[in-house]
C-alpha cells in the first residue's frame, strides 16, 4: 500500500497548523506549530517542532514531536501519535499530547494537560 508521509502542511480538528519539513535518513524531522488556541495573555507566534519518527514495513509509522513555545510561553507539548494512509491515499495523523505549563514548585497536580488531536493534510506530498 501507499505509505503515510509526515512532510508537508497539516490542520487538526481546532485550526492548528504544522509545517513537517523532510525527514532526515535517521528519521527526525523539524517544522513550525501555528496553534490557533492560547490561554496566553500574549499574542500567538509559530513555535519550533522538533521529532522523529519510524520507518516501518506497512508505511504508518508512529512519531513523536516536542513543541517549544519559547516565543510567547513558558510552557512545553509532546505529541506521540501514528501516521495512516486509507485505500483512496487519505492520511491522518492521529495523536495524543501532554502540555506542562511552567509550575512555581515541583509537585503540582494542576500543571500538565492532556489531550488527543487528529491531523489532516493541507498540501504537501500525496495531494
Ligand atoms: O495556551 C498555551 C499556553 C501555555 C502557557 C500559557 C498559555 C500555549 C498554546 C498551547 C496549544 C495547545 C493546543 N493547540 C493544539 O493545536 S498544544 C495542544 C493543543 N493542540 C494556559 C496555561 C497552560 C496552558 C494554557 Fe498555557
Amino acid at each position: 500500500g501507499q505509505k503515510c508521509i509526515l512532510t508537508g502542511l497539516w490542520r487538526n480538528e481546532l485550526g492548528s497548523k504544522m509545517q513537517i519539513q523532510e525527514v532526515k535518513g535517521d528519521g527526525t524531522f523539524s517544522g513550525e506549530y501555528k496553534t490557533a488556541v492560547s490561554l496566553a495573555r500574549r499574542p500567538i507566534q509559530p513555535a519550533s517542532l522538533n521529532g522523529s519518527q519510524h520507518f516501518d514495513e506497512a508505511g504508518q509509522p508512529t512519531f513523536g514531536f516536542t513543541v517549544n513555545w519559547k516565543s510567547f510561553s513558558d510552557s512545553t507539548t509532546v505529541f506521540t501519535g501514528q501516521c495512516f494512509v486509507d485505500e483512496n491515499g487519505k492520511e491522518i495523523l492521529e495523536t495524543m499530547w501532554l502540555l506542562r505549563e511552567k509550575a512555581k514548585a515541583p509537585n503540582g497536580w494542576e500543571a500538565t494537560r492532556v489531550g488527543t488531536n487528529v491531523f489532516t493534510r493541507i498540501k504537501g506530498q500525496n495531494v
